[in-house]
Order: C-alpha cells, then sequence, then structure tokens
C-alpha cells in the first residue's frame, strides 16, 4: 500500500521513512524491543530521533578522534629510532586514518554529510577525543600511547562491537583488532626501552607520569556527571558505563606496570581486597573539562594541523571526485 512516505521530501532521514499506518508508539514500542532482543537497528530502520542524534554525536566524535590522533604521532615518524620501528609507527598512523574512513561512513548512513561533520571539527564546534591536546616529548610517548592511550580506547571500543547500530558495531570489530596491535607494539617498545640504559628508562617513567591521568580521563566524567549515559545505555549503545569501563582499565594496567617495571603517578593506588578491584586517587576534573572545551596544551595546534592538511588535500579530493566522474561518464557511454 502506498503511503504518506511518498510525499516526504528527499531531505529527510532514512530513520523517518518507512510506512505511516503504524503510531510513532508503535514504532517505538518495535524498535525497544528489538534492542531488547540484542538485535542491530540497520540505517533505514525506524529510530528515535533522539537515538539517531547521539550516534551521529558520538561516531562523528569518535571518527574525529581517530583522524586528530594521527597528528601527535606523525610527529615522530621522521624521528623514530630505527627503520622498523618507522615502518610500525607509520603503518599505526595509517590504521587510524582507515578507522575514521569507517566511521565517517557509518555517521553518513544516519543522513548526515561527511563534509559537514568535518566542517564542525574544523571550525571547533565538534568535539574529539582530550587525549589528543596533550604533548609528545619524547621517543617513550609513542611507546605509551600505544601501550595506555590504545589501551584505553580498547577497553571502551570492545563493547561498542555490540552496540545496537549495526554499521557502528561491524567497524568497530576491524577497529578492536587493529587497536589490539596498536597496544602490543606500544608495549613492545617500552619493553624495549626499559632493558635499554637508565636515560631510556628514565624516558619511559616520564612519558607514564604524564599520560597515566589523561588516560583515565579517556573514559569520560564520572557516571553521575555523565548527561548522556542514561539514553546511551537504554539504548544499547553504550553496554559499560564510563566508571565501570575505567575501572576495568586500571584493574588491567596495573599488573602489566608491574611488569614493565614503572610506577603509575598514584599513591592512593592500592587493591582492595573487599572490592576485588584497584582503589584509585581522585581524578582532576577542571583538567578534563578545560581540555574538552577546547583550552587544552595543544588544542590550538592540533586544530591549525588539521585544517592545513585538509587544504593541503584539496586537490587529491578534486582529482578523485574527477576520476570518478570520468569513470562514470565511461561506463555509461560503454553501456548505450
Ligand atoms: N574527550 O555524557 P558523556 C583512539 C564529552 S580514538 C572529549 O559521558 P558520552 C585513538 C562528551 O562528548 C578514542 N570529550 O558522553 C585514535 C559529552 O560532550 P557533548 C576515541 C569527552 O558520549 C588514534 C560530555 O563530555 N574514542 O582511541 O555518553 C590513536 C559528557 O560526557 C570525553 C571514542 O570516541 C573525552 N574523553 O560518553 C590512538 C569512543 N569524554 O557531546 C588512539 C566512542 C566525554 O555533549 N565514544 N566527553 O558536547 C564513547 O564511548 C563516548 O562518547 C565517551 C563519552 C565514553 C567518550
Amino acid at each position: 500500500m502506498y503511503t504518506q512516505a511518498l510525499d516526504i521530501g528527499g531531505k529527510e532521514p532514512e530513520a523517518k521513512r518507512g510506512p505511516r499506518s503504524l503510531t510513532e508508539t508503535q514504532y517505538e514500542a518495535e524498535f525497544d524491543a528489538k534492542v531488547a532482543r540484542g538485535d542491530f537497528i540497520e540505517p533505514k530502520d525506524w529510530m528515535p530521533e533522539g537515538y539517531r542524534k547521539t550516534l551521529v554525536r558520538q561516531i562523528s566524535q569518535h571518527a574525529h578522534s581517530e583522524i586528530v590522533g594521527m597528528l601527535p604521532e606523525g610527529n615522530w615518524v621522521t624521528r623514530a629510532p630505527t627503520l622498523k620501528r618507522k615502518a610500525i609507527l607509520l603503518a599505526k598512523i595509517q590504521d587510524e586514518g582507515g578507522h575514521g574512513m569507517y566511521l565517517y561512513a557509518a555517521a553518513e548512513t544516519l543522513g548526515v554529510e561527511r563534509d559537514d561533520l568535518v566542517d564542525a571539527l574544523h571550525s571547533g564546534k565538534a568535539k574529539y577525543s582530550s587525549i589528543f591536546n596533550y604533548p609528545t616529548l619524547n621517543w617513550a610517548d609513542i611507546g605509551v600511547i600505544g601501550w595506555l592511550v590504545d589501551g584505553a580506547a580498547i577497553m571502551n571500543q570492545i563493547p561498542l562491537t555490540r552496540c545496537s547500530f549495526g554499521p557502528y558495531a561491524r567497524a568497530m570489530i576491524r577497529i578492536c583488532k587493529e587497536e589490539s596491535f596498536h597496544q602490543r607494539q606500544g608495549y613492545d617498545l617500552l619493553l624495549a626501552m626499559m632493558k635499554g640504559t637508565s636515560a631510556q628508562h628514565d624516558m619511559v617513567q616520564d612519558a607514564v607520569n604524564r599520560w597515566w591521568w589523561p588516560s583515565l580521563m579517556m573514559f569520560g566524567p564520572h557516571d553521575k556527571d555523565s548527561p548522556h549515559s542514561g539514553d546511551s545505555m537504554r539504548w544499547g549503545i553504550k553496554r559499560i558505563s564510563n566508571d565501570d569501563l575505567r575501572q576495568k582499565f586500571v584493574d588491567a594496567t596495573v599488573p602489566q606496570a608491574k611488569v614493565l617495571g614503572v610506577s603509575l603517578p598514584d599513591p592512593l593506588l592500592k587493591w582492595n581486597d573487599e572490592r576485588g578491584h584497584f582503589d584509585f586517587g581522585p581524578i582532576d576534573w577542571s583538567e578534563f573539562w578545560n581540555v574538552v572545551n577546547g583550552h587544552g596544551p595543544c588544542a590550538k595546534d592540533r586544530m591549525a594541523d588539521r585544517v592545513a592538511a585538509w587544504d593541503d588535500g584539496a586537490w587529491v579530493r578534486e582529482a578523485a571526485l574527477a576520476y570518478a566522474d570520468k569513470s562514470a561518464a565511461r561506463a555509461q557511454k560503454a553501456a548505450e
């Protein structure tokens, strides 16, 4: 049966299309049941507008983080100490670029344009992970980014492979596999440095001291201060809360620090038999919000570098589009 959907202009998001014989409440009940059964919601399925907006926000912020995350590591490609380390670092940075592309593509299935998302990043309207606003000061920072930053990312991202939105969940499977390699290469780099001179040992300890607390901040504010968590948990976007993921990360990382032979910069870090977890000291939330609100130590540099890279790459995008147009025209001519 034809429906009013045919009268609606093409601009309406996919999520709103579909037969209108059902009421909004019925659609919502069907959506809730799918989420409760653990079925994926797909782009053409009906979804609440808040769900769509939350996904566009989170997936695009995630994509921006991957792309901006290439910058602090990119600074070290020309200074990697050996050919092997340079090749590994280059491969890792390329992976991050790829992650950004999968994630922008997943966001686009929700009816937004990639150019608009990129504009929002460049104009400072969109957020990206707080962690990439800190500087990479010595070579050990590259190892610590792999170990702690990618380690925190995996902890946060594995539950996203079970997120209720199909394209995001599927993108996360491949991303997590690659992040796992990233974490191992970072830990391997640090193990090598810890077997080296006392100066190398000091570089690792210095890097750990600077990256530990910002890594804990990556998981976001405490659950009680997280405005989006309630809806995101209900909708099956988030499966594990910010605080629970942070705790899992601390519990997994403390033994790794011991094997490495570094100390973690928290005098309150202590195993709690009763809880079965490590206790840890308070996070400086004023630093977190300052960074999240665009005042991190490297915030201006990161965006200037990002915009310059976008502008410098304009000719590549134009050439790719021209090639695609020509190929399409050729294919059409051949079909006539
Ligand atoms: N940094 O209600 P909440 C990587 C914002 S890439 C900045 O808890 P939500 C890698 C939050 O956006 C890692 N902002 O939010 C790449 C919200 O602000 P708005 C990136 C943060 O979304 C290259 C407000 O605070 N990973 O690992 O429910 C090389 C309230 O927070 C942060 C992802 O993006 C933060 N840390 O939960 C190496 C994972 N935390 O939007 C490594 C996907 C919070 O209302 N994202 N905010 O203005 C998520 O899992 C969730 O979005 C978060 C936050 C857990 C991050």
